[in-house]
This record gives C-alpha cells, sequence and structure tokens, in this order.
C-alpha cells in the first residue's frame, strides 16, 4: 500500500482537528479509573514497606496486625512463597552480554535492597484500618552498607548491593561503527564532557491501582497499565496460572508517562491475594509510594567526545555512559539506556561512533522507561556537544548542525551503526522554526536588555527520534535482545446497521486513540468517526497487543488498524458489487458512498452493505460470508524516525538564580498528521515534561539512600504558572515504513526541548562567565553557578 493509495476516499477525517470523543466523559467526571472500582465483599491491601535502603531481615512479627479489627490476613514473603511460581522477569539478555540479574520476588525474604521494598502485606475489609493494621506489624532490620552514587559503586571496594555478583556493574554493552580511534586522531577539534542527566519520576495524576478477583477458577486483575496483554503474559509466569485463567483490563489510567510500562510485584502481590483469599483485593498506591516506589527514569551519566575538521565536518563520536539502574530489573530496565542508541548521533552525517553502555547496581529504587526512554539522555548530549564544538571551533551552532545534517535526498540514510533512517528533512524543519523565530532580532533585544541588566538566551534543538518500538526480528532475541515481540494487532468490526467497533491492542493512556484511531476507520469505510468505537486494554477483548509506549502506537497499532479496516472496504466493495452487478474492481468509495466507477447513482452506503452483510439476500453469491469483521496484524520492516527543530528562549534572574521559560517553538515532523490538535497536545506534554526536567525536577537520595523527593512538595513538578504558551508548528514528511507514512509524536516534546532550554539557559549565563551546567537548572544551581563565575 502507498500513502497515495490510502488517502481518504470516504469523508476526509483523517487530518482534521477533530476534538477528542473521549474528552466529554474524562472532563465530566464519568471517567473510570481502577480505584473507582468496589466489588462486592471487596478487600483492601496495604504493604509493610522497608524504611532501610539495604539490610537483612531479622524478624518480621504480623501477629499485632491481625489483632487490628477488621483485618483477614497479614502475610510475609515467607508465608507466601508457595504462591509465587517464578520472580517477575527482565526482558533483555543481548546474544554474548551477561546482564546480572538478581530474583525479584513480590514480597522480600532475606535482605531489602532500597527504601520501599515490601516485606508484607496486611489485608483488611477496610481501606484505612489497613492501613493502621500495616503500621503494627514489627520489623527488625540488621542494616547493611549502603551506596547510592553509581560511580563509586563501580569502585574497588564499594559496597555490594547483591553480594552474589561481586559486583555492583549490572552489564557493559558496547556499539561500534567505523574506525572511531582513527576519527578521533585524525580531528583537528575535539571536545569533551562530562554531562549529567539526572532521576526522574513518572508523576502520573492518577497513582497506581489493583484490583484483582476470582470468578470459578479465572482470575481477573483490573490494573492501571499501558501493558494489559504484558502483564497478563507476565503474570501467568509469576503466579504459574495459565493465562486462558487470567484476563487484564486496564479502565482509564490516569496518565503513564512510561511508569506504568511494568509489571510491577503489586500487581502479582493483589493477584496471589485474590487467588488464596477467595475474595477481590484491591490495593491503592498512595503518592509518596508512587515516587518510593513507581520506577523512576534517566539517572546516568554521559563522558562524550565529539571530534571535527576545522570546517565543522564531525569525523567521530565517543560516549561512555554511566548508567544508574537501581536494586533490581523492572521488565526493561537494562534495555532502556540503550534504546536511544539508533539516534545517538543525531540528525548527523557521522562516521564512527562508539557507544559504551555501563549499567549499575545501587540501593536505590529501580529505573526504566520514562517518556523519551534512553532518547532524550541520547539527544541532550549529542545537541549540547554540538554547541560545544560549535563554541570551540567559534562557528554558530545552527551552521555547524546545517554543515553536518543528513540531506533531504541521503534518505533512507544508513549511520555507521548500520541504522537505516527512513525519510527526514532536517534542514526543512530549522527553516520551518526560523520563519516564526527572527534570530537576527532576538540577539539584537537580547544584547540591549543586558546592557539593563536582563539576561535573555536562546537554545536550539535539532533532533531525530527512533519510534514506533517494533519491528519484531530487528528488536527481539536474535536482534537486540529483547525476548519479545513488537507486531501490533486489530480487529475492526462492522455492525449490522452501519457502526463498528474497532478492537486495538495498544492501550491508550492520554494519548486519545479512541478518537484517531476512529477517524483513520471512518475514512476506510466511509462512516462517521462518532460511529467508531474504540475498544482497548482488555486481554479477553480483541487480538493480543503488545501495549502502548515507545510511540509505537499509531505507526504500528495504528496501522494494523488501517490494514483491518481495508480488508472489511475489500470484502464492503465485494458485497455491493454483486447486489449491484458491477465488478468489485469498479467499486469505489468517494464522499462516504460504494459507487459504481462512472456510474454515482448506483451506489450503496456502508449501513446498506453491513445489512446485505448481516442479513444476506438471495442476491448475495453464498462464496462471500456473512458478516463484515477483520482482523490484522502488522510487523513494520523498520522503526519511524520522526524529527523536528525547537527553540526556547529563557530569563534568568540573575540575583535569584530563577530561570523562566519566556518563549518556546516547536517544529515537529511526525508524517501526515491524523489529528493536528492531538499532535499539538502530546507535543505541549512533552515539552512541559522536558521542561520540568531541564530547570525543576530531580528525584533525589541522601547518602543513606533515604529518599529526599517522596512527595509533590520536594519534587518539583512545573505547572501551568511556570510554562509559556507554546508556539507550534510542523512539517510533513512521510515514512515509507508504513501505508499512513506516519511517524510518532507521543514522545518528541522530550526527547527534543531538554537540551534547548539548557542551551538557552548557558547562552543567558555566558556573558558572567557561566559556562557547562547540569540539569535541573534550579535557582539554587544557578546562583550558585553566578557566585562562582564571579569570583
Ligand atoms: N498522532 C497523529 N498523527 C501523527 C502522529 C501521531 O494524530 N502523524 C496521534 C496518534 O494517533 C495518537 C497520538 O498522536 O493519538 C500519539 O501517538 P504516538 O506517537 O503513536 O504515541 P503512542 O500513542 O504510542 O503514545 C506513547 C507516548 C509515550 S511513549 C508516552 S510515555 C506518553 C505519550 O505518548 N505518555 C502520555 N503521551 C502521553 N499523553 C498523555 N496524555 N499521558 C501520558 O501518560
Amino acid at each position: 500500500m502507498s500513502t497515495a493509495e490510502t488517502a481518504t476516499t470516504g469523508t476526509a477525517w483523517v487530518g482534521r482537528a477533530m476534538r477528542r470523543k473521549e474528552d466529554p466523559r474524562m472532563i465530566t467526571g464519568r471517567g473510570s479509573y481502577t480505584d473507582n472500582l468496589t466489588l462486592p465483599g471487596m478487600l483492601y491491601a496495604a504493604i509493610v514497606r522497608s524504611p532501610e535502603a539495604h539490610a537483612r531481615i531479622t524478624s518480621i512479627d504480623t501477629a499485632p496486625a491481625l489483632e487490628h479489627p477488621g483485618v483477614v490476613a497479614a502475610l510475609t514473603g515467607e508465608d507466601m512463597a508457595d504462591d509465587f511460581a517464578a520472580p517477575l522477569p527482565t526482558f533483555w539478555s543481548p546474544p554474548g552480554v551477561e546482564i546480572h540479574t538478581p530474583d525479584h520476588w513480590p514480597l522480600k525474604r532475606g535482605e531489602v535492597k532500597h527504601v520501599g521494598d515490601p516485606v508484607a502485606v496486611v489485608v483488611a475489609t477496610d481501606r484505612y484500618a489497613v492501613v493502621d493494621a500495616a503500621e503494627q506489624v514489627v520489623v527488625e532490620y540488621d542494616p547493611l552498607p549502603v551506596v547510592v552514587d553509581p560511580e563509586k559503586a563501580l569502585e574497588d571496594g564499594s559496597p555490594l548491593v547483591w553480594e552474589q555478583f561481586g559486583t555492583n556493574q549490572t552489564h557493559e554493552y558496547v556499539l561500534t561503527g567505523g574506525d572511531v580511534d582513527a576519527a578521533l586522531d585524525e580531528a583537528d577539534v575535539v571536545v569533551e564532557r562530562r554531562l549529567v542527566n539526572q532521576r526522574t519520576a513518572g508523576g502520573a495524576i492518577e497513582p497506581r491501582c489493583s484490583v484483582a478477583e476470582m470468578r470459578g477458577d479465572s482470575l481477573t486483575l483490573y490494573s492501571s497499565t499501558q501493558i494489559p496483554h504484558i502483564a497478563r503474559f507476565v503474570l501467568s509466569l509469576v503466579l504459574g496460572t495459565p493465562e486462558d485463567k487470567l484476563r487484564v483490563v486496564a479502565p482509564d489510567v490516569g496518565g503513564g508517562f512510561g511508569s506504568k510500562l511494568q509489571v510491577y510485584p503489586e500487581e502479582a502481590l493483589v493477584a496471589a491475594l485474590a487467588k488464596r483469599l477467595g475474595r477481590p483485593v484491591k490495593w491503592t498506591e498512595t503518592r509518596s509510594e508512587n515516587m518510593t516506589t513507581s520506577h523512576h527514569g534517566r539517572d546516568q551519566i554521559d563522558y562524550v567526545t565529539l571530534a571535527a575538521k576545522r570546517d565543522g565536518t564531525i569525523t567521530g563520536c565517543r560516549a561512555r555512559l554511566v548508567i544508574d539502574l537501581g536494586a533490581y530489573q523492572g521488565v526493561l530496565t537494562p534495555f532502556i539506556p540503550e534504546l536511544g542508541f539508533p539516534v545517538m548521533g543525531g540528525c548527523y552525517k557521522i562516521p564512527a561512533i562508539e557507544l559504551r553502555f555501563i549499567g549499575v547496581f545501587t540501593n536505590k529504587f529501580a529505573t526504566d522507561a520514562i517518556r523519551g526512554a534512553g532518547r532524550p539522555e541520547g539527544t541532550y548530549w549529542i545537541e549540547l556537544m554540538m554547541d560545544e564544538l560549535a563554541a570551540k571551533l567559534g562557528m554558530d551552532p545552527l551552521e555547524l548542525r546545517r554543515k553536518n545534517f543528513i540531506r533531504k535526498d541521503e534518505f533512507p540514510f544508513e549511520t555507521a551503526l548500520g541504522i537505516v533512517y527512513d525519510s527526514g528533512d532536517y534542514a526543512g524543519a530549522l527553516d520551518r522554526l526560523l520563519e516564526h523565530f527572527d534570530l537576527e532580532a532576538f540577539r539584537r533585544e537580547q544584547a540591549a536588555l543586558r546592557e539593563q541588566g536582563v539576561y535573555r538566551g536562546v537554545g536550539f534543538s535539532t533532533y531525530v527520534e527512533v519510534c514506533g518500538l517494533a519491528p519484531s526480528r530487528a528488536v527481539g532475541p536474535q536482534g537486540v535482545g529483547l525476548q519479545a515481540a513488537f507486531w501490533e494487532s486489530a480487529m475492526v468490526r462492522v455492525h449490522m446497521t452501519g457502526s463498528a467497533t474497532v478492537f486495538t491492542g495498544t492501550s491508550p493512556h492520554g494519548q486519545g486513540h479512541d478518537t484517531t484511531f476512529a477517524q483513520i476507520v471512518a475514512d476506510k469505510l466511509g462512516i462517521d468517526p462518532q460511529n467508531v468505537d474504540v475498544i482497548h486494554g482488555d486481554t479477553d477483548q480483541g487480538p493480543w497487543g503488545w501495549g502502548t509506549y515507545g510511540s509505537r502506537a499509531l505507526a504500528v497499532g495504528g496501522e494494523a488498524v488501517a490494514r483491518a479496516a481495508l480488508k472489511v472496504q475489500d470484502k464492503a466493495k465485494r458485497i455491493c458489487a454483486a447486489l449491484l452487478e458491477a465488478a468489485p474492481e469498479d467499486i469505489e468509495l468517494a464522499d462516504g458512498k460504494y459507487r459504481v466507477r462512472g456510474s454515482p447513482n448506483k451506489a450503496m452506503t456502508m449501513a446498506e452493505i453491513a445489512g446485505a452483510a448481516h442479513i444476506p439476500p438471495q442476491e448475495l453469491p453464498p462464496e462471500i460470508e456473512p458478516g463484515l469483521e477483520e482482523t490484522a496484524f502488522f510487523d513494520p520492516e523498520n522503526f519511524v524516525f520522526p524529527f523536528g527543530a525547537h527553540a526556547c528562549v529563557v530569563e534568568v534572574d540573575v540575583e535569584t538564580g530563577k530561570a523562566r521559560v519566556i518563549r518556546y517553538l516547536a517544529v515537529d515532523d511526525c508524517g501526515p498528521a491524523i489529528n493536528p490538535m492531538l499532535i499539538d497536545g502530546q507535543v505541549h506534554g512533552g515539552v512541559a515534561h522536558a521542561i520540568g526536567q531541564a530547570l525543576y525536577e530531580q528525584v533525589v537520595y541522601d547518602e543513606n539512600g533515604q529518599l529526599v523527593t517522596g512527595t509533590f512538595v520536594d519534587y518539583a513538578l512545573p505547572t501551568a504558572a511556570e510554562l509559556p504558551s507554546f508556539e507550534t508548528d510542523r512539517t510533513e514528511t512521510p515514512s515509507p515504513v508504513n501505508s499512513l507514512g506516519v511517524k510518532g509524536v507521543g514522545e518528541a516534546g522530550t526527547i527534543g526541548a531538554t537540551p534547548a532550554v539548557t542551551a538557552a539557559v548557558q547562552d543567558a549565563l555566558r556573558p558572567l562567565g557561566v559556562e557547562s551546567l547540569d540539569m535541573p537548572l534550579t535557582p539554587m544551581r544557578l546562583w550558585q553557578a553566578i557566585q562562582e563565575a564571579k569570583a
């Protein structure tokens, strides 16, 4: 299928800035989140967690909790040893690389490895009483030495998080393309820098929640998850329950931002408790539990060397990335930093590149995917290094970028690491950005304001992203080593009256698939998107799917939807042809009707065709099966590579160190827009997330492994008051990888924005002699840097 072939034939719903179908329900308080579920006879669970970062459990006394009114059970890891058939798994094991993966049981026995490690669970009839009862459990610990700094954890003599491995290094993974030593030797200019990409949290509005219920011998888990099908598979392993006896449902999920791309101990625990007690059990995370035990992201220290000729031509790049993975491995923990490797050379022609990923255990909670997952980190360092190189060469940073951009006519472009970028026009996106931002005028204004003691700066980022997570063969066991596949599925069912229900294997949690997938189907079938219902997030409905993350839902799942709808369209054309006595190839879908080409009066609506499909008239040949329902699976041949150009203007109050974003411009290219309004929304959210990381957010542990940022009082998420009104625009470069030509956009903002914001602050403070700065650029950090530069 070519893009042109699938261009709208029905009613041109694709491309319209349609309001989200799901919003009226959401914004009038009629959403249905997991915690809204109350089942008859339901019990409530509370978890007893370790206050120690590393310790031996010497005793647990649950008896006082059992005496509390309403308590039904109080159980330790030992008590529940037989409830679990296997520990929680990790899905990355690249060929030829040894990764240390400790057993990760839902309740800990023996030792605890981070603050918040679950050691016991209490179940009671009342959600408040259970919290009081859990406080009655007496646990004695024998503290062990703690390590929280990943670089110290790699030193000889460091306390070991896991004695059994004899090292805190989880793995070392090296990727090389071209002769990097020669490239660095032959260069005229080399820049080197250590950049810290701090630990951040997902901060979803809805904390995690799980409710499990047994009916007969089947268990249903309702959970705030991004990956219901994967969760069912994992729980089947962990509980030793066959998948046909397990159903996982993701009701409305109040944001995930990657933090719900996980199968958590609590999900397994609640399921095991429902099985054991024969009653429904609910567990709802508190905000401080969310900060402590919902996975974090980023947390790496990057040592980067970039080399170039005097004229700015880049010759090579070397990066050594030290990554703090925390104490356990979640489903994708060790893989996440590597996820960005295909684009770690950015939009640039870099003939030689070496990437060395070093994973480290520390006594902190695990990191895993947080929006962008590996790609914001890679983009952050390559973009800031481009600025650094430009400064050293005395070149304009945008001119340096233009000099090294992969040109529009060079796609598909194979990078030094053997990755093939599908399509792009990097210079085009930058040109479009500069149509909205007059750089020369800004520089004049900047200089004038500095005379008055006002410090403004501008930063740019030109990024390329890899997303549309798939293709299975590249990402799977024989590719980069994930023990999984990444195709997507869809089923389209047209009902007797011509309305449709779509089942998708993706599982949105804020991305608006109910709307965009309905737009795609409406166009393919010639019906109104208001009459297309999109069902997701229930393993008992529709085919298997791999969920929503890695900005894959549209480019992989949406394409599966388009393909299933096209199969339905084909069948509709055959039915129509039989009834109108024409050849199927002469039936065209135009203006929402199935017409005989050249005879516009001979036409049928989808409602008429659907009626005939379900109650076949005599004229319909028996070889046409009844019904109007098709399924499609899609496993693309390549990733998709969206890109864009961002600019940020900040003003720094040099008395207080407070930086404020006063303009943010984003030009993104995610191929043809299904819904431009939704794309804007995704970019706004992503940029807000990145501004949060650049200026405010950081998960902080003290040297004893105590979490200092356990609430939103200490962990500073930006609010609307801290953000400017975003200025967005798009270019549209279709991808050849799918018939819709689309690429992902769900993470674009988080990927493009942190370097732009950081560079803007650096630009503002350069006249004061402030140079390299690490995120978050808090008032304290900037004020100190200004004082040090003055001294
Ligand atoms: N879209 C479009 N036209 C395009 C490209 C995308 O209309 N050319 C639309 C899609 O149809 C979809 C939305 O944009 O409705 C995002 O699509 P896509 O880029 O495929 O990303 P996913 O749906 O796979 O979403 C995942 C991505 C990730 S990884 C995180 S994390 C994330 C995010 O999106 N978390 C979010 N966006 C979020 N938005 C909200 N509100 N809440 C979160 O937790």
